[in-house]
């Protein structure tokens, strides 16, 4: 009986220690990488974060990493669209823009 209840509240708090996985927003503006109106070239965050990557600028951007970490194209987008990625993988991941071979940052995944 004694065991049953503490199995029970074990069970209860499982949930409540779990961390929520994040969304950042990363913008595109004047082919940088922006985050609350600064320009960056790094962002840190935790395995199964994810970000999502906003186009600001009135014309495309193709964001994509060749990392072996991981590797994703999200593909040419417009003007206002945002396309996300999750990073599961714990280490240091590029990420570039196909169009614009200036634009690079890195993130860093805990
Ligand atoms: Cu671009």
């Amino acid at each position: 009986m004694q065991s049953q209840r503490i199995a029970l509240v074990i069970a209860c708090l499982i949930p409540a220690l779990q961390v929520r996985a994040e969304e950042y927003v990363v913008d595109q503006i004047n082919k940088s990488f922006v985050m609350t109106g600064k320009p960056i070239t790094a962002l840190k965050l935790k395995k199964g974060d994810t970000v999502s990557f906003k186009n600001g600028d009135p014309f495309f951007h193709n964001i994509f990493s060749l990392s072996e970490l991981q590797t994703f194209d999200l593909g040419s987008y417009p003007a206002g669209e945002a396309r996300a990625v999750k990073f599961e993988a714990a280490g240091t991941v590029d990420v570039e823009c196909a169009i614009h071979p200036d634009m690079h940052m890195t993130v860093e995944v805990e």
